[in-house]
């Protein structure tokens, strides 16, 4: 295993609701380090963007409404296998399914409103760290 980099995301459901901030003490505790967070309110074209793997699903209108309609929280977290310690640690995309010690059992509500974004594979990784971050910010 090797220190890596992965692409996180507190979602608008979590940040309106104020718990950004519990969400991070569990991020830190679990032994991340924040090398990059910023607050971002993310436009239509960008969610389209980020999001255009899922354009021909049926739930991908919502999805583009609820992740523009209030600021997400950005950060590109860094540990050893952190794409996959990171996923891990955010719980089952659906949180009726998320184990037990997870943030989305913790705080999400359902499948679409559920609190959390992180790459799922090192290529996903390297696309979305650039999308939201530049060079300066991950010195
Ligand atoms: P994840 O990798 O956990 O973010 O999950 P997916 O890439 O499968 O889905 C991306 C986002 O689409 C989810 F976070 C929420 C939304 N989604 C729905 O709203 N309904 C679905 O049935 C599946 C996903």
């Amino acid at each position: 295993m090797s220190v890596e980099r992965t692409f996180a995301m507190i979602k608008p459901d979590a940040v309106g609701r104020g718990v950004s901030g519990d969400i991070l003490s569990m991020i830190e505790k679990a032994g991340f380090r924040v090398v990059a967070m910023k607050k971002h309110h993310i436009t239509q074209k960008q969610a389209e963007h980020f999001y255009a793997v899922h354009q021909e699903r049926p739930f991908f209108s919502g999805l583009v409404k609820f992740m523009t309609e209030a600021p997400s929280v950005v950060m590109v977290l860094e540990k050893e296998n952190a794409i996959q310690s990171w996923r891990d640690l955010m719980g089952a995309t659906n949180p009726a399914n998320a184990a037990e010690g997870t943030i989305r059992k913790k705080f999400a509500t359902d499948i679409e409103r559920n609190c959390l974004h992180g790459s799922d594979a090192p290529e996903t990784a390297a696309q979305e760290i650039p999308f939201f971050f530049s060079t300066a910010d991950l010195l």
